[in-house]
Formats: structure tokens, sequence, C-alpha cells
């Protein structure tokens, strides 16, 4: 296993406390054990206190904007292949603004693996409800209770992602093994993780979350290739929740299906900049 330190960057400007902590913990652990350098890893993050995790790393980063780390990383991806690339957002990031790119980059199957840290709420901008929040949470943009949460579990089940799974942030071990079967597995690979925000969320806190998480390995048979059972567990939440690989199915991944990339890498490709000029006679 690589030095874990080999992977570190500037100190956290987060809370106390935050749940981030874990992630980026489990992130450095899991791309150590996996013998990565790290200019094998580009992390790509949106805009919020869960984007700045790539800036605590070293890697390859872009920060994007709020809500658009997919389209980058994809792009990235088809430009080269070799990279593994990660793209991270908060569930703002990721459901709200980004929802649009999250749904066609599940349907799609991009070979990316996208980190969600679900706190449940918009933390950069001080605590407005997000598209996650619990059903009747008060913040100071919802004073009567949020409205009906999003279920990015069963919308991605629905949408057949190849590998879906939830985790959870005081739960490094766990949250870093996740993260290696998700980088390792062809395909999207969404992961939600559970993250509790100290500062803005007073429901969905540490003790809450481990008053009801269990794990989906642990025990009951349970098998990862059964869309309906997965679809079962995806509807679990208040009393128990299950972390773990809730589905996986092999299906055609993007980027192994593009023309432009039968012969490779388009970095490792000899680019001749002159040859437009055959396309712009066919205008002349
Ligand atoms: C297009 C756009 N809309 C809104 C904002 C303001 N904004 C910045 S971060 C953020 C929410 C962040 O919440 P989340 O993605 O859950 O990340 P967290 O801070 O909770 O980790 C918002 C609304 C913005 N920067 N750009
Ligand atoms: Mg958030």
């Amino acid at each position: 296993m690589e030095e874990i330190n080999k992977y570190v960057g500037i100190k956290p400007a987060w809370c106390p406390g935050c749940g981030n902590f874990g992630i980026l913990r489990a992130v450095q652990k899991a791309i150590a054990e996996l013998d990565l350098e790290p200019y094998q890893v580009l992390m790509v993050s949106g805009i919020g206190q869960a984007g700045k995790l790539p800036h605590y790393t070293r890697s390859n980063i872009l920060n994007e904007l709020h809500g658009r780390p997919i389209p980058a990383a994809i792009g990235a991806k088809i430009a080269n292949p070799e990279l593994v690339v990660l793209a991270i957002s908060g569930d703002g990031d990721a459901y709200g603004e980004g929802g649009n790119h999250w749904l066609h980059a599940m349907r799609r199957n991009h070979d990316i693996t996208y980190l969600v840290h679900n706190n449940q709420i918009y933390g950069l901008t001080k605590g407005q409800a997000s598209p996650s929040s619990d059903y009747g949470f008060v913040t100071k943009t919802t004073p009567e209770g949020a409205p009906h949460p999003l279920n990015p579990i069963a919308l991605a089940i629905a949408s057949d992602v190849s590998f879906v799974a939830r985790s959870f942030a005081g739960d490094p071990d766990h949250l870093s093994s996740i993260i290696k079967l998700g980088i390792q597995h062809k395909g999207f690979a969404l992961i939600d993780i559970l993250q509790p925000c100290v500062t803005f969320n007073h429901k969905n806190t540490y003790s809450w979350y481990q008053e009801r998480i269990y794990k989906l390995e642990d025990g009951n048979g349970y098998k990862p290739d059964d869309k309906i059972a997965a679809f079962i567990k995806a509807q679990e939440w208040e009393d128990r929740i299950p972390i773990g690989v809730f589905y996986r199915k092999s299906r055609p991944v993007f980027e192994e299906q593009l023309f432009a990339l039968k012969n490779g890498p388009l970095t490792k490709q000899n680019i001749n900049p002159l040859q437009i000029e055959q396309f712009l006679s066919e205008f002349a």
C-alpha cells in the first residue's frame, strides 16, 4: 500500500467534527490501497463544502461550477480513459443543481465514480434545505418543513446504474472499501455518502445515523444483482438505514464504445491540426 501521506493536500477549512474529514480520509485510503499514483487520478468537484475535498488531496484536480462536475469529469474521461476519474459533489450540487447531468451520466454509463457527500443540507451557503432533506425538516428556506425528498438510491437503481452504493462518513473503513469497489467497477458508480453536518443539520447527526445504520453485507444473504430487491431496500429510511452495495449490473461502458478511442486515448494519438483543412474544404 502506498503511504497515505502521499495523497494529503493543504489543511482543510471545514468545521471541527464535519463528516467531510471521514470522507477525505476514506478517499485517500482507497487510492493508496489501490496503489494509484497522484498523477493517475483526477478529482472533479462542483461548488460547496464537499466540492473542497479535491483541494485537500494530492492528485489532478478541477473545480467546476455549481452542479457541473459531471460534464467536465466525463470530458476528461473521454479524452484520457486511462485516468481514474472521481466526480465529487454535495447533495445540492449532485441532486439539485446538477440533477440533469447526473441522470444522463447514469443512463449512458460513463466510467466514472461519483461521490456524493449527502449531508441533506446546503452547507456552504449556511443551511438551506436540499433535495434530500428529510420531509418536514425546518430550515431558513423551509420554515414550515421541507417537502418530500428525492431518493437518490432508488432513482439510480431505476436508471439501471451499473454500481449503486451507500456508505457513512462516520465509518471511513467501510467507506474506503466501497470507494475501492466503485473505482474498480467498469461503468458509472454512484456512492451516496451519509454525512453529518454538525453546524446546520441537527437532525441527522452521528448518533442518529449510528442508531439506524446496518450493513447489507452482514449475514442476511443480500445479493446486489436483483433489481427489485435493491429497489425495496432503497425504500428503507428513518427506522433502519442500509449501507453497502445495493445494486450492480454489467452494462456496456460509454467510453469503450467510442469510435474515436479505438486507437487508444486521444491524449496518446498524434493529432495533426492541419487535418481540419480537409473538413473545412467541404464547406467551400
Ligand atoms: C448556479 C449556482 N447557484 C447557486 C450557488 C450558490 N451555492 C453555492 S454552494 C450551494 C449549495 C451547496 O450545497 P451542497 O451541494 O449540498 O454542498 P455542501 O456545502 O452541503 O457540501 C449553493 C446553493 C452557486 N454557487 N451557483
Ligand atoms: Mg450538502
